[in-house]
């Protein structure tokens, strides 16, 4: 996984999770350290730790993980305006929806058949307003809908014990989440923003919406879901962007 051909880079990612868990108060570099047995004050012990184990800072947070934990909501009046497009082009090379569009669903599910938007629309829909934080350094609040991502794969009677479900999208962009993160309550396949349909550089005609990830995991201009146990990267992913990438 991310990382492994890279070891500085792990270390910096191992810094940047510790961090973050000290600065939320809640795990320290002490419970880490308890979780792999490994003294990770130390250059040593980190190396020990994440050399030993080729996928470390994805089995932690995974470990750590907990379906019941909500990432934080807030007022429609903290929505971010204007709200910041990104992606690995400019926008004006943004693609348009194909005319033919529809999304297929592959891999571990028993039902393959194409949804369109209507179809999508005719599901339960859940609301969010949270954060969408971009590893680059950003964030921003946003207000979307859509079809909870748990509805969706019980309704194609995907495997729900497959290991990952990964996104295809139709600008050439690709990612791939855990099954338990997919299952998330407030991870959804968002097809509005603020209420309206999503335009194309927001992710028309649906995006998936992860709050619980970082926002690169938060694909746009979904073209095709698959369920897998085969390890699927992804395009941040495949160059050393931490794959968990939880927040
Ligand atoms: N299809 C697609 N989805 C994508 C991307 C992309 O380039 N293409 N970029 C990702 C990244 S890095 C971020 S930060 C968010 C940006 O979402 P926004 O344009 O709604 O702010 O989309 C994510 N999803
Ligand atoms: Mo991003």
């Amino acid at each position: 996984m991310s990382g492994v051909d890279d070891p500085a880079g792990l270390r910096a990612e191992l810094r940047a999770l510790s961090r973050r868990r000290l600065i939320r108060g809640g795990l320290s570099l002490g419970s880490l350290s308890l979780l792999t047995g490994c003294d990770l004050g130390t250059h040593s012990g980190v190396n020990a730790a994440l050399w030993s184990m080729l996928s470390f800072n994805d089995r932690v947070q995974a470990a750590l993980f907990s379906r019941s934990r909500l990432a934080e909501t807030y007022p429609v009046s903290d929505v971010t305006k204007p709200f910041r497009f990104n992606a690995y082009y400019q926008d004006w090379q943004v693609r348009p929806v194909p005319d033919d569009w529809s999304l297929a669903v592959t891999g571990l599910v028993a039902d393959k058949s194409l949804w369109s938007v209507r179809r999508l629309r005719a599901l339960p829909q859940a609301g969010q307003v949270t954060r969408h934080i971009c590893i680059e350094g950003w964030s921003q609040i946003g207000q979307w809908s859509g079809v909870p991502l748990h509805v969706f794969l019980k309704r194609v009677g995907a495997d729900l014990r497959a290991r990952y479900v990964a996104f295809t999208c139709f600008d050439g962009y690709t990612t791939s989440i855990d099954m338990a993160s997919a299952l998330h309550p407030q991870t959804i396949l968002a097809l509005d923003f603020e209420r309206a349909a999503l335009t194309p550089e927001w992710g028309a005609p649906v995006r998936l919406r992860i709050p619980v990830k970082l926002g690169f995991k938060s694909a746009k201009n979904l073209q095709a879901i698959a369920v897998t146990n085969t390890y699927p990267g992804g395009y941040w992913e495949n160059q050393g962007y931490n794959w968990y990438a939880g927040v």
